[in-house]
C-alpha cells in the first residue's frame, strides 16, 4: 500500500474539520478536489473522504430526473425553497450531461435557481458530466458524501433524463423521482418501462392554468400504468402526484410522500441494505472504469486492438477470440511492469 505523506494527512484532517463545522468554502474546495482528474488531487481527496466517511449517511438522498423542459429547474427551486421554509438544509447537485458537448444549460439554470441559490441553508453545485458513464459524473457519489458530512439534511441529485442517467442516479439515491409533463397520451410520453420501474415517485409538473385538468388525467394514467408494472415489486409502492412549481402548489405533499417513503425504508431495514449494495456496486464500477482506462493506456494493447477491430469488423476473427487476444496482451504487459 502506498504510504500517505503526513503533510497530506494533516491538510486533509484540517479540511475535514472545516467541512464538518459547516464551512462552505472548505466544502466547495473539497468538491473541486474530488472532481479533479489530477492524481495528486485524487490522493488528497481520498484521504479527506476517509476522514469524512464516519460522518456521512445522515441526509435523505433524492435523485431527480426528467426530459429536457419538463420543469426540473423550476421544480427544484420551488421545492427547495419549501424545504428551507420547513427548516431543512439542502444541497443540490446538478449533473449536466450536455455540458461536456455544448457548454450546457448550467448558466441558464443558475439564473433559474436564483432565489434558491441565495438561501443561506442551500448549497448548489453544478457538475460537468465530462467523461461520465450514463450522464452522472463519476464523482457525484463522493460529492454527495462530502455534502452529508457538511450537515445537509437533504441532497438532491438532478440529471436530465437521457436513458442511462436515470439508472445511475437511482443507484446513488434513496429515492428516485421522475418528473413528467401533463399530457402525452397512451404511450405515456415514450418514457421507457425501465425508467418507470426505477421511479419511487412520479410527479406530473405544471399542474396549473390550462394544464391543470390535463395534469390530473396524466396523474391517473401513470397511476394505472404503475399498478401494472410494479404489481409484484418489492418495497413501498411508488406514488404519483402532481404539482405546480409556478404556483408553488403540491410541494408540501411531495415532501410528505418522500418522508413517508423514507420512513418505510428505514423501518423495514431496506434503506441500510440498499445503501450497502449501492456502495458495493460503486466500488465495482470504479474498478471497471479504471481497468478499462489502464487497458486503453497500454501502448501494445492499443496497436493490437486497432488491428483486431478491423479483423472483427471484416469477419476474419470472432469477437470472442479477439477479446481473448487483447486481454492476453494486457496481462502480459501488465506483468512485465
Ligand atoms: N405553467 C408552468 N410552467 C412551468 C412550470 N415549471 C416549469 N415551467 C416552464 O417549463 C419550461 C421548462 O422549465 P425548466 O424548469 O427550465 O425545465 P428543465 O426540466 O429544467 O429543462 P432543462 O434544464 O432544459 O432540461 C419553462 O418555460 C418553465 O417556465 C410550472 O409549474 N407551471
Ligand atoms: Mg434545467
Amino acid at each position: 500500500m502506498t504510504k500517505v505523506p503526513s503533510s497530506l494527512e494533516n491538510g486533509a484532517t484540517e479540511s475535514a474539520r472545516d467541512i464538518l463545522s459547516g464551512d462552505r468554502r472548505a466544502l466547495a474546495r473539497a468538491i473541486t478536489l474530488i472532481e479533479s482528474a489530477r492524481e495528486d488531487h485524487q490522493a488528497q481527496a481520498q484521504v479527506l473522504l476517509g476522514n469524512l466517511l464516519s460522518h456521512t449517511g445522515g441526509a435523505v438522498r433524492i435523485g431527480i430526473s426528467g426530459s429536457p423542459g419538463v420543469g426540473k429547474s423550476t421544480f427544484i427551486e420551488a421545492f427547495g425553497l419549501h424545504l428551507t421554509e420547513i427548516g431543512k438544509r439542502l444541497a443540490v447537485l446538478a449533473v449536466d450531461p450536455s455540458s461536456a458537448l455544448s457548454g450546457g444549460s448550467i448558466l441558464g439554470d443558475k439564473t433559474r435557481m436564483e432565489r434558491l441559490a441565495r438561501a443561506p441553508s442551500v448549497f448548489i453545485r453544478p457538475s460537468p458530466a465530462a467523461g461520465a458513464l450514463g450522464g452522472v459524473a463519476r464523482r457525484t457519489r463522493e460529492t454527495m458524501l462530502a455534502c452529508e458530512a457538511a450537515g445537509f439534511d437533504v441532497v438532491l441529485i438532478e440529471t436530465v433524463g437521457v436513458g442511462q442517467s436515470e439508472a445511475a442516479v437511482a443507484g446513488l439515491a434513496d429515492l428516485f423521482v421522475l418528473l413528467v409533463q401533463p399530457g402525452g397520451g397512451d404511450d405515456l410520453q415514450g418514457i421507457k418501462r425501465g425508467v418507470m420501474e426505477l421511479a419511487d415517485l412520479i410527479i406530473v409538473t405544471k399542474a396549473d392554468g390550462d394544464l391543470r385538468d390535463l395534469a390530473r388525467h396524466t396523474e391517473s394514467d401513470y397511476r394505472s400504468a404503475l399498478a401494472l408494472i410494479r404489481a409484484h415489486g418489492k418495497g413501498p409502492r411508488p406514488q404519483v402526484l402532481s404539482c405546480s412549481a409556478m404556483e408553488e402548489s403540491g410541494l408540501a405533499e411531495v415532501w410528505l410522500a418522500i418522508e413517508k417513503h423514507n420512513d418505510a425504508l428505514v423501518s423495514s431495514g431496506e434503506l441500510a441494505t440498499k445503501r450497502q449494495s449501492q456502495a458495493v456496486s460503486w466500488m465495482w464500477r470504479e474498478v471497471e472504469e479504471r481497468l478499462m482506462a489502464a487497458l486503453r493506456d497500454e501502448a501494445g494493447v492499443t496497436a493490437l486492438s486497432e488491428r483486431l477491430e478491423n479483423e472483427v469488423a471484416a469477419g476474419r476473427q470472432s469477437p470472442v477470440a479477439a477479446a481473448t487476444a487483447i486481454l492476453a496482451a494486457f496481462r502480459q504487459q501488465d506483468g512485465d511492469k
